[in-house]
């Protein structure tokens, strides 16, 4: 079963957003399995930031990330990586659909709330980088067969 990462962002913290974006993932089936609230290092900032590094916005992007903590989680579903996207929007929130997590809550491409990996193969890295083997917990979920007939 495919696993994606989550961030709120620390924009997401401060407006006391956490629960309304981790839970638009959780009401949607996904399930959850790793989450923590921390800091970010600038160097784990620019780890998880770096294809971005030759990018004109880099600097504020990692200093945006490191103002103020984030909440990290780690969701699992069919699909998952391409379902998160969808839910999160567009990067701009200009162009972010209604519905959308951006199209609904932010305004400012820098301050977009969520971070979500973009394709099954980042996903898989930005999950080692962020979590502990052992932080990730695989568990049976009572209601998975009634969600996905896969699970
Ligand atoms: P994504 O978060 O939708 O995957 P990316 O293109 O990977 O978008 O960009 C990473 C993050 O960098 C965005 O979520 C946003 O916070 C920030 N960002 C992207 N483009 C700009 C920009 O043009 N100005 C300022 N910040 C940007
Ligand atoms: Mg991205």
């Amino acid at each position: 079963m495919e696993r994606t990462l989550v961030i709120v962002k620390p924009d997401g913290v401060q407006r006391s957003l956490v629960s309304s974006i981790l839970g638009r993932l959780e009401i949607r089936g996904l399930k959850l399995v790793g989450l923590k609230f921390m800091r970010v290092t600038p160097e784990l900032a620019q780890r998880h930031y770096a294809v971005h590094r030759e990018k004109p916005f880099f600097g504020e992007l990692v200093a945006f990330i490191t103002s103020s903590p984030v909440a990290v989680a780690a969701f699992e579903g069919p699909n998952v990586v391409a379902v998160v996207r969808s839910i999160v929007g567009a990067t701009n929130p200009a162009a972010s659909a209604p519905g959308t997590i951006r199209g609904d809550l932010a305004l400012d491409v820098l301050h977009n709330l969520i971070h979500a990996s973009d394709a099954p193969d980042t996903a898989q890295a930005e999950l080692a980088l962020w979590f502990q083997p052992d932080e990730l917990v695989t568990w049976q979920r009572d209601t998975d067969h009634w969600i996905a007939a896969e699970s």
